[in-house]
């Protein structure tokens, strides 16, 4: 059985590539999904990609991906990264990696992007590469799962 990992999408993430694309560029979700499952094959790594616009959605998905015993997590929040205590409450839950993503470069925007309260539970965060920013949060993210279930020499 290949490991599962689940990439969870938050609000208005689903009308990418229809707004700002000076910010976020052209590519629509769907084709961020294509390149997740392409990069995730490599991997020998199943998917579950969702994208909601609420917030109690994204955190009955991340218990969902505890009970089921994920191999790890990527999660670009949106705008919940600069406010959720309670998306950061339930990842703190999940006894797995977790990547957090974001497109744009989150530190180069307005003051109030600069904090994530996601961050704190994610060990590891990837920003300002665009849509790339997800195969390499696949890439490390299988690095990481790799090296957790490697066995002991
Ligand atoms: O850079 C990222 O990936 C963000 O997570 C995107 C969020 C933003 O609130 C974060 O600060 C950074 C925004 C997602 C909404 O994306 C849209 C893209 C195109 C059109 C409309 C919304």
């Amino acid at each position: 059985m290949p490991h599962t990992i689940y990439i969870l999408n938050g609000p208005n993430l689903n009308l990418l590539g229809t707004r700002e694309p000076e910010i976020y560029g052209r590519s629509t979700l769907a084709e961020v999904e294509k390149l997740c499952r392409a990069t995730a094959e490599r991997h020998s790594l199943a998917v579950e990609f969702r994208q909601s616009n609420h917030e109690g959605v994204i955190i009955d998905w991340i218990h969902e991906a505890r009970a089921a015993r994920v191999a790890g997590l990527v999660i670009n929040p949106a705008g919940y990264s600069h406010t959720s205590v309670a998306i950061l409450d339930a990842l703190i839950a999940l006894d797995a990696p977790v990547v957090e993503v974001h497109m744009s470069n989150i530190h180069a925007r307005e003051p109030f992007r600069r904090h994530s309260y996601v961050s704190r539970a994610a060990h590891g965060v990837i920003c300002g590469f665009g849509i790339d920013g997800y195969a390499l949060a696949i890439d490390g993210l299988a690095a990481m799962i790799d090296a957790r279930t490697r066995p002991a020499d």
